[in-house]
């Protein structure tokens, strides 16, 4: 990381020097260090961009968005891009942990979807700080044959959630492996769509009811992963899951491609589900802010953006990208969802920092069954 202050010193010095920020961008060290989710990009995503120009890609992982903010909201995290999902994002603008993008930097913004941009701005007005890198929903997969096996004469709910909300059905596919998401921002708001309330509640009173829902299916649960869901479901060890869409699809292909007969579906919940947009963003004090925009302005190159799909099976919010997306992928409604699917989905809403307390209560009780 001595890196890091390097850079910043070759900043300071410029700026000093009163040289301004063009000569400042122009010293700035050829590093870019990067944090985003786990299965989350193509293989030659990094190292195209590196041999491109000549910048060394530090490239860290996470799973959750709780991890991410606290390192946010602690600073000098030393990264230059971070991809926090859109609501989380937005109380991070509120706290200034993030860096107003440059959108002279940014001329691939024109490839962008006009209604994602959009959509994005309800939660970032005037798409500032934010663009989308990839998106989907939280949903629940299965693997066909063992849950149908599980719930024995049982035919399948109409709403897929009772999969895993229902004990009349999770208790059945405790047998074969029930996961949930490691990340109360996730499965609360599952929770509550459930029980037919705002997945962004501000109530107290319907957190109260999801609470109740989990502690009454909290002996079903058999796994809380955010990232090891996917393989667990591709072999077989977990039948069902409260997973993000692209990972319940990636699972589905590594289970095609290892031969191994188990056949993962992502459903479609025909209530609600959370739309999930995951945002790239600059830090306040990231250390390279030039080579983040650089970076961020590659992603949004049709083929690059398409790869990305291509590899993890999320949609991707670049209109200009879909003729790259291959045919069986650009045509998967479990990928790119109808619009009239879409529509009855939860669009990101940011919560207040008491609902947020709440929600992390829940669903520390909820996980250790207190
Ligand atoms: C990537 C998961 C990203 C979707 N594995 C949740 N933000």
């Amino acid at each position: 990381m001595a890196g890091k202050f390097v850079g910043a010193a070759l900043v300071a010095a410029g700026l000093m020097a009163g040289a301004g920020q063009v000569a400042a961008q122009a010293q700035e060290e050829k590093v870019l260090n990067i944090y985003n989710w786990s299965d989350y990009i193509a293989d030659d995503t990094v190292k195209n961009f590196e041999k491109e120009t000549g910048i060394k890609v530090r490239y860290d992982l996470f799973d959750n968005n709780e991890i991410l903010n606290s390192k946010l909201a602690a600073g000098k995290s030393g990264y230059d891009v971070v991809v926090p999902t859109a609501q989380w994002a937005r109380l991070q603008i509120d706290g200034k942990l993030l860096r107003k993008l440059d959108k002279s930097k940014l001329s691939n913004l024109k490839n962008m979807d006009p209604a994602i941009q959009a959509k994005l701005a309800g939660i970032d007005p005037n798409n500032e700080y934010l663009v989308d890198w990839l998106w989907g929903y939280t949903t629940v997969g299965i693997n066909v044959n063992k849950v149908k096996a599980a719930l024995g004469g049982m035919p399948m709910p109409d709403n897929a959630w009772d999969l895993i909300f229902n004990p009349k059905y999770a208790a059945k596919l405790k047998s074969c492996g029930v996961s949930f998401l490691d990340s109360p921002s996730e499965v609360l708001p599952a929770a509550l769509l459930y029980l037919g309330k705002p997945a962004y509640s501000k109530n107290a009173a319907d957190y109260a009811e999801a609470g109740k829902l989990l502690q009454a299916i909290r002996p079903n649960v058999t796994l809380f992963s955010s990232s090891g869901y996917i393989n667990d479901m591709a072999n077989g060890a977990v039948c069902v899951a409260l997973g993000w869409s692209g990972d319940i699809n990636i699972a589905r292909q590594r289970a095609i491609d290892a031969k191994n007969g188990n056949v993962i579906e992502v459903l479609v919940p025909k209530t609600s589900a959370a739309l999930v947009f995951d945002t790239m963003a600059i830090p306040a004090d990231a250390p390279h802010p030039n080579n983040a925009h650089l970076w961020i302005n590659y992603i949004m190159r049709p083929e690059v953006h398409a790869s990305l799909t291509n590899k993890v099976f999320y949609a991707n919010p670049n209109a200009a990208s879909l003729k790259f997306v291959r045919k069986d992928i650009a045509d998967n409604k479990t990928v790119f969802l109808s619009d009239a699917d879409k529509q009855r989905m939860a669009a990101p809403e940011a919560v207040p920092a008491d609902i947020r307390r709440n929600i992390t209560r829940i669903y520390t009780k909820f996980k250790t069954g207190l």
